[in-house]
């Protein structure tokens, strides 16, 4: 096993923070360790946390810290710096409201800069999760801004997705990105401390009997209309589909954390304890497993085709040839080699 591996493996935490360093700039061994370090992962649980900037998601993950610490599990947290403007110098904020778990060798808090390419992003996120998950976190909280399509990937590289919403600052159902709601396992109504709470339930609790309707309507084809689901085909539907939770939090002063962990943990049962669940789980691999080869085969692709490339640039550029004859060239080329 490279050297770097096993201190991860030994939990070992100035490693296991220099095999982080490398995995995000991707230099280095970075592929040889995380290779060696594959056969110790699947056995955290990922719970990706995400909303708005403001609405309390590192004040929550601090406080999920504490209970999750009281149950004896060890945590590891990565934290992904925005490039939003409504947040800049998060890191700096998190840290700091994170950092009254930073004595404790059993939490790992671990902050990712933005990447330039796209993509690039959920990548590191997803490799130092295995990391953390080879350092032998029981459960792994990954932070984000549900702005960009980065931030989306990554969420869906979670096992459970908790959505943060706030009210009272114009974090409104609709204000969310749609793309995020439809990823939501859990949501957090924050700082319900404030007016609003309520009425951010109501719209949710809306959305999804909804959004259940519409599912339910369009798998079951036009015979039966909307509300006229008769009970049995109801069950069918809420076992073979997750129906998101809602939970209330005060992250300030502590109130509906243990709840909220509740919930969380009840989703956990659903994903790795159900066929459904399994389904799911399956799927996600399947994908990850997609953008992987992907990856490999453009690579592999641009190495070996090198000249040719710049040819067909060169090419489609005096329009002696279209880019998808080029490319379907380009693909043949490399298929003989
Ligand atoms: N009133 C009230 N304020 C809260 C609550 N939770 C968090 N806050 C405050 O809201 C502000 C933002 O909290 P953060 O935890 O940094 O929010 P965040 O979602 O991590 O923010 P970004 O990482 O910048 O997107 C801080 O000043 C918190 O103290 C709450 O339940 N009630
Ligand atoms: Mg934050």
């Amino acid at each position: 096993m490279h050297p770097l591996a096993q201190k991860v493996v030994d939990r070992d935490l100035r490693g296991t923070a220099r095999v982080c360093r490398l995995v995000d700039d991707r230099v280095g061994d970075y592929v040889a360790i995380l290779k060696d370090l594959f056969p110790h992962t699947g056995k955290a649980w990922t719970v990706g946390v995400t909303g708005n900037p403001g609405s309390g998601k590192s004040t929550l993950t601090d406080r999920l810290i504490t209970v999750l610490r009281a149950q004896g599990k060890r945590v590891a947290v990565v934290a992904i710096d925005p490039t939003s403007p409504f947040s800049g110098g998060a890191i700096l904020g998190d840290r700091i409201r994170m950092q009254s778990h930073s004595a404790d060798p059993d939490v790992f808090i671990r902050s990712l800069a933005t990447r330039g390419a796209l993509g690039g992003l959920s990548r590191s996120a997803a490799d130092i999760v295995r990391v953390l998950d080879a350092w032998g976190a029981d459960v792994v909280l990954v932070e984000t801004v549900g702005v960009g399509q980065d931030e989306l990937e990554i969420t869906r590289t979670a096992d459970t997705t908790l959505v943060v919403m706030a009210p009272g600052m114009g974090d409104d159902v609709q204000a969310i990105k749609a793309g995020i709601l439809e990823c939501a396992d859990v949501f957090a109504v924050n700082k319900a401390d404030r007016d609003g709470a309520d009425a951010t339930q109501r719209d949710l609790e809306l959305m999804i009997a909804l959004g259940g309707e519409v599912t339910a309507a369009g798998a079951h084809g036009r015979a039966h209309a909307p509300g006229k689901l008769d009970v049995a085909q109801q069950v069918t539907h809420a076992a073979s589909r997750w129906i998101p939770l809602i939970g209330r939090t005060v992250a300030t002063r502590n109130e509906g954390v243990t709840e909220l962990l509740g919930l969380l943990d009840r989703h956990r049962a659903w994903v790795f304890g159900t066929p459904e669940g399994a389904a799911r789980r399956e799927q996600r691999l399947r994908e990850a497993m997609r953008t992987q080869l992907r990856e490999a085969l453009i690579d592999a692709a641009v190495g070996a085709l090198g000249a040719e490339l710049d040819a067909a640039v060169q090419a489609v550029a005096r329009r002696e040839t279209d880019p998808y004859t080029a490319a379907e060239t380009l693909v043949a080329a490399f298929r003989d080699r």
